[in-house]
């Protein structure tokens, strides 16, 4: 995909899924431009492709714990299959389409549509089972038709059990964890632990484990309505939680929830107790879910910043390190030249013949020019190999390709008049900061209009805004 391709795709995606970003695809059209310029990405790069434009909420867990049935109560719409024996064998990427219908895609369909973060995703698979070079084979693509979905990806996983702990589908499960904005670890109140429960916290709580701090886990049990014959929940809870802090993870969220529309509580003061449970918690967890939609707005906007940020930084860092290189090579070329030209001087000193000194002369600076490109090549190649960051070794190679004028070598960039372009991208992004908070202060408006007596808890994150 060109960058010109990716830019459109986006805007196309963006103006139905999240129209408030659509503008912010330019600003990233001019910070490629000038990136390219100092050479900093390649012509068929862009900024675009660093960053995720969609959040992604992944639902992990136990087999049969009710993740697909979530997914679909969530969507308002039946997605995926749920059923009492394990169901899904692939992960299901979920993500909006205006088609009524919901289309299923292989997952090769990841590779060609921007809104994913799945940067060629089928290398990624390559790398984790040469032996399953198809993607297809783990992962397929639905898109839906539900307002919940705009804006963001879900998606749903196999279950863990015994025989899904194959290498393959753990790595895939760690690369989905450390992509995805949230995590929810579901776990179902049938079997708290240990059971099915032990290789869950073995293997899905150890990937997720390193995240826990960061507030991306969500751990959910499931379908405690089947607490209510028994009236145990406090009890269920008690073992779940324990077995989990008994694998280190002690400060992560956790929720009981169940799918009202599948649950039968006959008891009804039970059922009372267990519904107010479970619709706070779910609100709580459809908040998170919300939050993450606007965090990424946010980080998609403040990247602008960072990277004009980036290049600025790396303008008196090039420039340094050109004028080194044309140093470097003043001095390899004097002293080639005294060398050479003594050779041949003192060489001609032997003949008497006019014409065959000329010939030495001549074959000396031959040899001197040969000498000449051969040095500066190991001159250019040392000094790339010590740099450290990638993007600035590209832009010192492509100032010092061997057929540019090396005194001329990052003469040609104009500091100050990129310096005023990039400040100007920044001022335009702090506007851009300014637009989400007014959409999202009406957005919140909107929502308390809906529930008086239940204001949306969903914080703005700090950002600041234009500060001239
Ligand atoms: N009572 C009750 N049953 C539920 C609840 N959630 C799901 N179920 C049932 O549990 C079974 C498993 O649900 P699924 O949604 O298929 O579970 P899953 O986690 O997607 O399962 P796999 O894809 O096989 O790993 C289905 O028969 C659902 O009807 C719940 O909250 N309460
Ligand atoms: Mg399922």
């Amino acid at each position: 995909m060109t960058p010109q391709e990716r830019y459109e795709k986006l805007k196309e995606h963006l103006l139905e899924e999240n129209p408030v970003l659509v503008d912010v695809i330019d600003e990233y059209k001019e910070l490629d431009e000038v990136a390219k310029k100092i050479g900093l990405l390649d012509e068929n790069q862009t900024y675009t492709e660093f960053i995720s434009w969609w959040p992604l909420i992944s639902i992990l867990g136990t087999f049969s714990a009710g993740k697909s049935s979530f997914i679909n109560e969530y969507l308002g719409k039946k997605v995926q299959d749920t059923g009492n024996q394990a169901v899904d064998d692939k992960f299901t990427v979920i993500c909006y389409s205006k088609n009524d219908e919901v289309t299923t895609l292989p997952g090769v369909a990841l590779d060609a549509d921007p809104r994913f973060p799945f940067y060629n995703i089928s290398k990624e698979i390559e790398k984790i089972d040469p032996e399953e070079r198809n993607i297809n084979k783990f992962l397929q693509l639905k898109a839906v038709n539900s307002e919940r979905i705009k804006g963001k990806i879900l998606i749903d996983s196999p279950g863990f059990d015994a025989d899904f702990q194959r290498d393959a589908v753990l790595r895939i499960t760690k690369h989905i964890i450390d992509l995805s904005d949230l995590v929810l670890i579901f776990f179902d109140a049938r079997h708290p632990e240990p059971g099915a429960m032990r290789d869950t916290l073995n293997h899905l709580v150890e990937l997720a484990k390193k995240h826990s701090d960061s507030d991306k886990v969500l751990y959910v049990l499931n379908q405690i309505d089947t607490c209510a014959k028994e009236d145990n929940l406090e009890e269920i809870i008690g073992a779940w939680q324990r077995a989990l802090s008994q694998k280190g993870i002690v400060s992560g969220k956790f929720y009981a929830i169940y799918n009202e529309s599948l649950a039968k509580i006959d008891n009804p003061e039970i059922a009372e107790r267990l519904k107010k449970r479970k619709d706070e918690d779910l609100a709580q967890i459809t908040e998170k879910m919300e939050k993450v939609t606007i965090d990424r707005a946010y980080r998609i906007v403040k990247n602008i910043e960072t990277k004009a940020k980036e290049i600025m930084d790396s303008i008196p860092e090039l420039k340094k390190l050109l004028g080194k290189f044309r140093t470097n090579m003043l001095i390899a070329d004097a002293l080639m030249l005294a060398i050479f030209g003594a050779g041949s001087y003192f060489a001609s000193t032997f003949v008497e013949n006019t014409l065959l000194k000329y010939g030495i002369y001549a074959l000396a600076f031959i040899l001197f020019v040969l000498a000449h490109f051969r040095v500066r090549s190991l001159i250019v190649k040392h000094m790339a190999k010590k740099i450290d960051n990638e993007y600035l070794r590209k832009a010192f190679l492509k100032h010092t390709k061997w057929y540019k004028p090396y005194l001329l070598a990052g003469m040609g960039i104009d500091s100050q008049k990129i310096k005023a372009k990039l400040e100007k991208l920044i001022e335009d992004s702090r506007s851009f900061i300014q637009k989400l908070n007014d959409q999202f202060i009406s957005l919140k408006k909107e929502k308390s209009n809906f529930s008086q007596n239940q204001e949306p808890k969903a914080e703005l994150p700090e950002v600041q805004t234009a500060s001239k």
